[in-house]
């Protein structure tokens, strides 16, 4: 380990040296431990690190190229139907869409990326598509935060490297800063956002008419994200100093300043959401994942790039703060800014992934090394990290939009501990997106990682940071073709230099203040640590850490969303009562209620446990009165089960989930309704039949097809047009009357998803289906088969092409389907389906594939872990100043109104979206 990490840690010192120096110290301080490993995981050879990274230059081509044949100038490929996504063209996806301005997406996003992976060529020839094509003026809102981070970070991150390019002298030799002269338009083209009181932006501008024309139909928004307010300052800074315009670095620090007064003064954390134009929290959660993140990394990354201490006193307060409330090792969980030692949630999103890896940045390896095993474990359960999963590891959103965040943590883990460990798990990320991603044109975000179906999306994000940080976890020094080290990644990995942390500075000396001198020195790590400390000579120090977690998912408990106290009931006192055990007819039990609040701080916190569990355990009820999604899996040449599709349940019939799936040829069956015995029953004797909706009930049409023959039945929205992207999934009702006779299995597509298998048949005739709880592993013959390479790929465009639909899917909760169902539908689900419905036995839930087999996992033993991250709460709070809420003895009135708070919040964050 280098000692260079040592470099001007210690004493704070006001003025230092050039910041690029600092910069360059911590990119030092991580890359020289990867040459000191000498024990622990199997080093990795050189042989096979290069195969790695020639499949990550592979898997690129295929994404890349993909895109640009299919998609550009579109901004994002679908790569299920190949084609582009054009917004307006395509249901709504709601703000997911504010993404798409237009402006060629994907492309801009990948610059910077084509110069890492080496493809000096195509990056020259990518940047003249850019200039020619791309037009920064549409009548489109978008999102300001993504705007900068993905075109205006993605232009400035190819200008960068376009400059280094040019020094060189081989590529680029006739680039004059152009892409730097649109970066300038688009910067000036966000800045009527900023026209609040606060300083705070917009959410959402219109690229044409900015926010208060009229024509701009926006502007009317109140609130934003901390995230969204607060990551701005890399890209505006670099703007600023590239061209000396100093306005773009002058309002991201006034927004910046803005959200640091409004930080919560005893808690030091911010909320999720703030009122733009009141710099009140309008959501008062705290944590480092969706809605904040990127506001955390910017601080430190802009002390970084900036050399503001000012910067870096921020992050350390929020830091500390994090550290004291919202990390519990080796989960970080969300809290009240309010009430710091109240969680507000009872699950993590996979947007915190990226964590561990500033915390690399930040010099405190240990919880990084935790929380990042933590992680991994839960990927290695479900092939991809769910956008939400529970305290004990339960997915909780399913979908996974190829999200890079846990890659970004991984390379920087392997950088600081130099430990090949961080090899295989990159490794093991390189197989699951090849082997479950990946699809003919591209690959397909998950739509649901616990059945393998898939959504029609690739995000410029995958481009921008996945292959970046999987390609640079396997190269050495000498196959990247500048220094890496000096540049500072963005949020969404796109590379400004350091060296502009010494040019334009004027700025950043205008607004020095010395509104920081009150904090003390213990609060300023200057730079980062030295790495002797980090690593104490042991090169098994990351093993360690890792080690006593190793089973941490697997073996969980449930655990509490409230840390608790337990003493009065392990010296023998009468165990708290459990939401669980609750019972309204039970006088003792309502005692118990009334107590709760009144007689002492223990049975305040009984109090509030419980009725944090009353609504953990009512919304787990009625996630539990649904049927899990099922898969249509395409098996047939070209697909071999390339593609899945997401598909709605049935009350009747074959359960998938306890069966073995259902493996068949498909036949239309005549009438295509499935309303009367069928005329073809030769056609569809030993087929999947296809059905479309409409004119009776669904367990008719299953008689139907079953009496002539057919293994199962597939139905497919009459409703044209109909998409998974805009309707909920709901579950197929039966008659009302026994469908025990009912014996085949029986799905739902909508028109979109369901047109992918037409016009399968029309192009092939001979198309084969999977229909199952959970995607099957491909037949490796017939992969083998089909070598992946973009060439390869290329000429099998046919089969991609027949696919014309999306397929997102969610299960909404029954009474929405019902709603949906009973407008045009006699065979929706009726009111008396839905006293059905809520009555399937507990056996048949907890035979459930996904959730329930999970929850089946947790019984039994709590891990030492467990115990001792309750034992560290309690001390915590107990030695805790600021946890007085807890301790003193509370009017229940007071409490109730609490508990409102909390349930509104937590209402509210269950609606939320990532
Ligand atoms: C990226 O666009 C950025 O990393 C952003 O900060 C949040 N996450 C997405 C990708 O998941």
């Amino acid at each position: 380990m280098s000692e260079a990490g040592g470099r001007g840690c210690g004493s704070p010192v006001p003025q230092r040296a050039p910041w690029s120096l600092v910069a360059a110290t911590a990119a030092i301080c991580l890359v020289s431990a990867t040459s000191v490993w000498t024990a622990g995981a199997e080093p990795m050879s050189r042989e096979e690190k290069q195969k790695l990274g020639n499949q990550v230059l592979e898997m690129f081509d295929h994404a890349y190229g993909n895109y640009m044949e299919h998609a550009y100038p579109a901004d994002e490929l679908m790569p299920l139907t190949c084609r582009g996504r054009v917004r307006g063209q395509e249901p709504s996806r709601g703000d997911v869409d504010d993404a798409l301005g237009k402006f060629s997406l994907t492309l801009i996003d990948s610059l910077d990326t084509l110069v890492v992976l080496n493809k000096t060529k195509e990056f020259e020839d990518a940047v003249r598509k850019v200039l020619r094509d791309v037009n920064l003026d549409n009548d489109v809102v978008v999102s300001v935060f993504e705007t900068n981070i993905r075109v205006l970070g993605g232009l400035l991150g190819g200008h960068s490297l376009a400059i280094m390019l040019k020094e060189k002298g081989e590529y680029m030799q006739w680039y004059n800063d152009e892409l730097l002269q649109m970066a300038k338009q688009l910067g000036y083209k966000l800045l009527p956002a900023f026209n609040t009181t606060s300083g705070l932006p917009y959410p959402r501008i219109n690229l044409k008419f900015g926010i208060r024309k009229p024509e701009a139909r926006t502007g009317t928004e109140t609130d934003t994200c901390t995230a969204c307010a607060g990551t701005l300052i890399l890209e505006f800074a670099a703007l600023s100093r590239f061209t000396g315009a100093t306005i773009f670095e002058e309002y991201a620090r006034k927004a910046l300043d803005f959200l640091w007064e409004k930080r919560q003064r005893s808690s030091n954390l911010v909320g999720v959401t703030i009122n733009i134009h009141t710099g009140d929290w309008v959501r008062k959660d705290s944590g480092v994942g969706a809605g904040i993140d990127s506001y955390y990394e910017y601080l430190l990354k802009a002390y970084v790039l900036l050399g503001d201490d000012s910067f870096l006193e921020r992050f350390n307060t929020h830091y500390d703060a994090i550290m004291r409330y919202i990390s519990q090792p080796p989960l970080l969980l969300d809290v009240h800014i309010h009430k710091p030692m109240l969680n507000a949630r009872t699950w993590m999103d996979a947007l915190l992934a990226f964590f561990p890896g500033l915390q690399v940045l930040k010099g405190d390896i240990r919880p990084a090394i935790e929380t990042h095993e933590m992680l991994y474990q839960v990927i290695k359960k479900h092939n991809f990290l769910p956008e939400a999963f529970t305290t004990d590891f339960r997915v909780h959103w399913a979908q996974h939009p190829l999200r890079p965040e846990f890659a970004e943590s991984t390379y920087f883990l392997y950088k600081a501990t130099g430990d090949p460990y961080y090899l295989e798990v990159g490794k093991t990320l390189i197989e699951n997106l090849n082997k479950y991603a990946r699809v003919p044109c591209g690959f397909a975000a998950m739509k649901d990682v616990r059945t393998g179906s898939h959504e029609d999306r690739m995000d410029s994000f995958f481009l921008a940071e996945m292959f970046k940080y999987l390609y640079l976890l396997f190269a050495d020094k000498e196959d990247i073709i500048f220094d890496i080290e000096d540049y500072i990644f963005t949020t969404e990995a796109h590379l400004l230099p350091l060296w502009l942390s010494t040019t334009n500075q004027s700025i950043s000396k205008k607004n020095t203040t010395s509104e920081y001198t009150e904090l003390d020195d213990s609060n300023f790590d200057w730079t980062c640590p030295n790495t002797q400390i980090l690593f104490p000579n042991d090169p098994l120090y990351a093993q360690s850490i890792r080690e006593p977690l190793k089973n941490v998912v697997d073996k969980s408990c449930p655990r509490g969303i409230i840390r608790v106290r337990e003493e009065s009931f392990r010296s023998g006192a009468k165990p708290p009562l459990r939401a669980r055990d609750f019972m309204a007819t039970n006088p003792e039990h309502l005692e118990i209620l009334k107590k709760m609040g009144a007689a002492s701080s223990i049975d305040a916190e009984d109090g509030l446990r419980f009725m944090q569990e009353m609504i953990e355990l009512s919304s787990q009820q009625q996630k539990e009165q649904q049927l899990p999604p099922r898969a249509v899996q395409i098996v047939s040449h070209p697909f071999f089960g390339r593609v899945v599709l997401t598909a709605g349940p049935a009350q009747f019939g074959l359960d998938l989930s306890r069966h073995k799936e259902t493996r068949g040829f498909v036949a239309s069956s005549k009438p295509y309704n499935g309303c009367s015995e069928l005329t073809n029953p030769e056609a569809v004797m030993g087929k999947i039949a296809l059905i479309q909706r409409g004119q009776c009930m669904f367990a008719e049409k299953a008689r139907n097809i079953q009496n002539a023959g057919a293994i199962g039945g597939i139905v497919i929205d009459d409703n044209e047009g109909s998409s998974s992207d805009t309707a909920p999934l709901f579950q197929m009702a039966g008659d009302g009357k026994d469908t025990d006779d009912i014996k085949i299995p029986m799905l739902f597509l909508f028109s979109k998803e369901g047109s992918i298998i037409l016009d399968a048949i029309r192009e092939y005739e001979e198309v084969e289906v999977l229909l199952s709880d959970k995607a099957k592993d491909r037949d490796p013959e017939m992969e083998n088969e089909e070598q992946p390479s973009s060439e390869n790929d290329s000429q099998n465009q046919s089969a991609e092409q027949i696919s014309s639909s999306s397929q997102e899917v969610d299960l909404v909760d029954q009474e929405s389907s019902e709603e949906n169902s009973l407008n045009s539908h006699p065979e929706a689900l009726s009111p008396a389906d839905m006293d059905n419905a809520a009555s399937i036995s507990p056996s048949e839930q907890t035979s459930n594939p996904t959730e329930n087999h999970e929850t089946t996992n947790l019984n039994g033993e709590c891990t030492d872990l467990d115990n001792q991250l309750q034992e560290q709460s309690e001390t915590e709070e107990d030695s805790n100043p600021n946890v007085s809420w807890g301790k003193k003895v509370q009017p229940i009135d007071s409490i109730l109104a609490d508990w409102n708070e909390d349930i509104e919040a937590f209402e509210m964050m269950e609606k939320d979206e990532l």
